[in-house]
């Protein structure tokens, strides 16, 4: 792959996804298989899904209408459960433009929520949500969602205390600086290399496996605090550390307070860098509140021995260490202090700013972060401006729904959740990412309309009055471009869309003209148009950084196009150390803040002016007897494809994989390959049981993305298939950032003793076509 080359490769056709590029054998209108582009070292084996997910019997082929609704009689039966009359897209869209128009007479925009939050696919044109957001700006807004679940928690907490998020994640110190100058790298949650298969927008090269093996290979020591051993891949050799989810604030203070004892902390750097380190010292010595947090007591909070703390904190001091923060670590109940307690425990070490030192929040949670970075902003469809000002946090979708006008507090402030009447979702499987599912069944019985843009017939495409067949990237033309990578890859329709499944630009024409904008919308271009002119922008956009793109005809004949790393040797907060005063970091104080004023005067009860420690929720509660973690699965993104091949291959009679200890099992009479039950007061799934050492005793590991399958019939709407949000809860993190925490539950467990209930989530609910509906 030379830099800007275009070479064809083979006969085969490029096509690229969050997980890889990759290069598709396609005959007779069929794709026969991906695999990855020869390029890549460590290309995904989830390429695997793609063939038979696209062409399976869970396809949406036709637009179709809920019965009920259709009927005029829309809560005879609940959404989710009802059957569908597939319709003519005429007939589709007249439907979506009448009840748009009606909502916005009578409700005015801010009746429609199209926060529509989720990955949909790669593609820089064809993107799910950048569609709808154009469009639904053309008829006058709509009230969206703010942040993501993936790191909520740090993009509203990190810029009061150092910064904001998003951009320090870019300046990660990069991976072969690591190698260099750690001694230590102490990961919270692991840097799982099953996650740094994807990267958002796509990635040309998987390099962590490598960067990793560099590090190992240069006597770089690891230690993973996890509940799951292979949370750290077995090159690095770490010490585990199982500590108990949701005790890392704990285990933090503790070594902070070992340091601090011992004299082992830098008072040099507190002073010159940091604000408020006398308030939480007065916390972590017990002064303000009378309790030391000694080694002893995070013994207790997290199931290590307070000597293992102390060692730990020792080897900390010793030499240069990197802490690692997973975001996963953050997607639990007071996710913010974990981070607050990382920058502090980070401060004390003073070495921040330093080659191979400090601390990331974010290490593992994609492809390229600490690897890669982009040169510039690619080209994009422009958006258009939203009339509407008004937000939810993204994880207030339920409380939204079911509690219209209520009050919450955010960032601050008191606000009030709007009013959705009309509910649009494209390009995201609520679903699949929100938690507590059957909560959220309840919330979507409130709206008067939801319209989902699906390929598949997920769950949420099941609780829509309107679902629209959309194409799948593999069957339009795009390119792709990694929101943190180098490489822009053509992408090209490899098969056309099946049954009448559409591209969705040309949905949104159609309906653009239905209400008058059509001009507005389109611009008078068609996709191809669209295309090359944002190509043509990216072109511009590269020619300023001195680097030259071909033309749109030959970057489509080519190959990947590879840009150069801007910044490879790049180290977190350097220019910050070297020069604070000419530096300052744009926090109130321009300082560090181990203690904010800000954060302070909001006067919250569950996000104090420093870090500190909260017990987690269910635990306090009583809840279940095992911790449950759902992290995301090797075998998919998210829940895209869960119905491919490789996919499958991983389920245990059809049901999704769920770690169990092996001493947990034998007491539970648990054997591996059993169809276990999961509980909880909130709900229950199936799932089927691995049991490994691989697992902390005491705590059960779910992937998330098998689609949900209730079983309405069933106590608590079983879900059958082995979703882990059938069972977590919906409260956030805190009423500082409203985020989500969904690594926060815990469940009890048995074998299923039942009539085995087949999946029925990959197969389409019951329908009917309109003529026999006499629709
Ligand atoms: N319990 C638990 N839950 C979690 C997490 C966890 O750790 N534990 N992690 C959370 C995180 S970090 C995230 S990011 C979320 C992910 O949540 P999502 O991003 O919502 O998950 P996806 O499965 O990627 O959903 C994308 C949907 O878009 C569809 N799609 C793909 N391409 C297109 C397109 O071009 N057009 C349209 N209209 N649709 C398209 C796919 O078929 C799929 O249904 O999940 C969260 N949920
Ligand atoms: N293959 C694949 N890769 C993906 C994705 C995917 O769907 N599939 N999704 C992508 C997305 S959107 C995101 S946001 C990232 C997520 O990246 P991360 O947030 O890093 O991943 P998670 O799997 O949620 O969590 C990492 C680990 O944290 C551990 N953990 C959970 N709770 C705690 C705790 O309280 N304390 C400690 N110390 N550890 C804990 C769990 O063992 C879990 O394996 O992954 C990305 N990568
Ligand atoms: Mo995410």
């Amino acid at each position: 792959m030379a830099e800007g080359s275009a070479t064809v490769v083979g006969e085969r056709k490029l096509t690229a996804n969050h997980w890889g590029v990759g290069l598709a054998q396609v005959a007779n209108g069929q794709i026969r298989a991906v695999v990855a582009h020869p390029d890549d070292p460590h290309g995904s084996p989830i390429n695997k899904n793609i063939a038979g997910s696209l062409a399976g019997r869970a396809r949406i082929l036709r637009p179709a209408i809920r019965e009920s609704w259709l009927e005029g009689r829309p809560r005879a039966v609940a959404r989710g459960r009802d059957s569908f009359v597939e319709v003519s897209w005429d007939r589709a869209l007249d439907l979506v433009a009448q009840e748009l128009t009606r909502v916005r007479e009578v409700h005015g925009n801010d009746g429609i929520f199209a926060g529509s939050y989720g990955w949909s696919s790669a593609g820089r044109f064809h993107h799910a949500q950048s569609q709808l957001k154009r469009f639904l700006n053309c008829i006058g807004g709509f009230v969206r969602s703010e942040g993501n679940y993936s790191y909520n928690a740090a993009l509203v907490m990190m810029p009061y205390i150092v910064g904001p998020f998003r951009a320090h994640v870019a300046q990660a110190t990069r991976w072969p600086v690591i190698a260099r100058h750690s001694d230590l790298v102490v990961m919270f949650g692991g840097i799982a290399l099953r996650n740094t298969q994807v990267s958002d927008g796509g990635v040309a090269r998987h390099r962590m496996a490598d960067n990793f093996k560099a590090c190992a290979e240069a006597g770089v020591k690891f230690v993973n605090i996890s509940p799951l051993r292979s949370d750290a891949g077995e090159a690095l050799g770490a010490d585990w550390l199982p500590a108990h989810p949701g005790s890392d604030t704990a285990l933090m203070l503790g070594l902070a307070h070992v340091l601090h004892s011992e004299g082992l902390h830098d008072r040099g750097f507190l002073d010159r860098y940091t604000t408020g380190f006398d308030r939480f010292e007065a916390y972590l010595t017990g002064a303000a509140d009378g309790v030391p947090k000694t080694a002893e007591w995070a013994a207790e909070k997290t199931g290590l021995s307070a000597e293992r703390i102390r060692d730990l904190a020792r080897r900390m001091a010793a030499g240069r260490c990197m802490i690692s923060v997973a975001a996963g670590v953050q997607r639990t109940d007071y996710g913010e202090q974990p981070l607050w307690m990382a920058v502090t425990l980070a401060a004390m070490l003073g070495q921040i700013g330093l080659p191979g030192g400090g601390y990331t929040v974010g290490y593992g949670v994609n492809a390229n972060i600490g690897n890669i970075e982009r040169l510039f902003r690619w080209g994009t469809l422009p958006q258009g401006r939203n009339p509407v000002d008004d937000i939810i946090p993204v994880a207030m979708i339920s409380e939204m729904l079911l509690r219209p006008g209520g009050d919450y507090t955010y960032r601050g402030e008191t606000r009030r959740l709007p009013d959705a009447r009309l509910v649009w979702w494209a390009g995201g499987n609520p679903f699949h990412h929100h938690q507590d599912l059957m909560r959220l069944h309840r919330a979507f019985q409130t709206p008067e309309t939801v319209i989902v843009n699906d390929i598949n017939w997920t769950a949420a495409a099941r609780h829509a009055d309107i679902v629209l067949p959309v194409a799948a990237a593999q069957e339009r033309r795009d390119f792709g471009a990694g929101k943190s990578d180098n490489a822009l890859v053509p992408m090209h329709p490899l098969t056309a869309p099946p049954g009448e499944a559409r591209v969705e630009y040309d949905i949104y024409c159609d309906l653009a003209s239905r209400m008058l904008c059509g001009e507005a919308f389109s611009e008078g271009r068609t996709s191809e148009d669209w295309l090359r002119a944002i190509w043509d922008q990216t072109r511009e956009t590269a020619a300023a950084h001195g680097q030259s793109l071909p033309t749109w005809e030959a970057f489509m004949a080519g190959d990947i196009v590879t840009l150069p790393d801007p910044s490879p040797e790049q180290v977190f907060l350097a220019e910050f150390r070297a020069d604070p005063v000419a530096h300052p970091l744009p926090t109130p104080s321009g300082r560090i803040e181990l203690f904010s004023d800000r954060i302070a005067s909001f006067d919250l009860p569950d996000c104090p002016g420093h870090a500190a420690w909260f017990p987690p929720r269910d635990l306090e509660a009583g809840e279940g007897d095992f911790y449950l973690l759902s992290g995301q699965p090797k075998t998919r993104l998210h829940s895209q494809l869960d119905n491919g091949a490789y996919s499958l291959s991983h389920k245990i009679e059809g049901r999704e994989p769920v770690l169990i200890h092996p001493d947990d099992a034998a007491a539970l009479g648990i054997a591996d390959g059993d169809v276990v039950e999961l509980y909880n007061s909130r709900g229950r799934c199936l799932a089927g049981a691995r049991v490994t050492d691989e697992i902390r005793q005491g705590c059960v590991f779910l992937w998330t993305g098998a689609w949900w399958d209730p079983d309405f019939d069933a106590p608590q709407g079983r879900d059958r298939h082995g979703n882990p949000n059938a069972l977590t809860h919906d409260l956030r993190t805190s009423s500082l950032s409203q985020s989500p925490a969904a690594h926060s539950a815990r469940i009890s467990i048995r074998r299923f003793e039942g009539t085995l209930p087949e999946i029925t989530v990959h197969d389409p609910p019951p329908l009917s076509s309109a003529q026999q509906a006499g629709a």
